[in-house]
């Protein structure tokens, strides 16, 4: 099944806002396969953004994500990237819907809260960064069969 990986950055370790996010991908149905608390290094925030390097705001991207502790998660789920990108919403919160989490949290685009993959193939490298397969829990919900079609 699809894979995504999500970051919950420290600006909203830092507002209390674990929980709120988190939820959000429980009740669109997602499944969360791998979580954890961690503090990134600049050599895995620099391995992440790795795409960015050389833009303007590369620096301040890597000092803010590595500035206090952020939540990791893998999710599973039919579509799971553009699902999980449609409940972040918008990169800078200004555009984002109201009803996603940039929308309903957030003003700048340099504290947008949530990390989510931007293509499959991402997906697939980024939870193999942050988790490689042995830190993933392959398990299946009760709800399943009401979620998905075919589980
Ligand atoms: P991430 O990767 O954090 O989920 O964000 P997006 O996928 O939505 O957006 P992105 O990769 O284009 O940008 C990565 C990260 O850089 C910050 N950023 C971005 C910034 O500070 N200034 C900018 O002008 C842009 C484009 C925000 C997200």
């Amino acid at each position: 099944m699809e894979r995504t990986l999500i970051i919950i950055k420290p600006d909203a370790v830092q507002r209390g806002l674990i929980g709120e996010i988190v939820a959000r991908f429980e009740r669109r149905g997602l499944r969360i396969v791998g979580m954890k608390l961690m503090q990134m290094d600049r050599d895995l925030a620099a391995r992440h953004y790795a795409v960015h390097k050389g833009k303007s705001f590369y620096e301040s991207l890597l000092d803010y994500i590595t500035s206090a502790p952020v939540v990791v998660m893998a999710l599973e789920g039919t579509d799971a990237v553009k699902a999980a990108r449609g409940t972040i919403g918008a990169t800078n919160p200004a555009d984002a819907g109201a009803g996603s989490i940039r929308g309903d949290f957030g003003l700048e685009v340099g504290r947008n809260l949530v990390h989510g993959s931007d293509s499959v193939e991402n997906g697939e490298k980024e939870v193999a960064l942050f988790f490689g397969e042995s830190g993933l829990l392959a398990w299946g919900r009760d709800v399943d069969r009401w979620i998905f079609e075919k589980p």
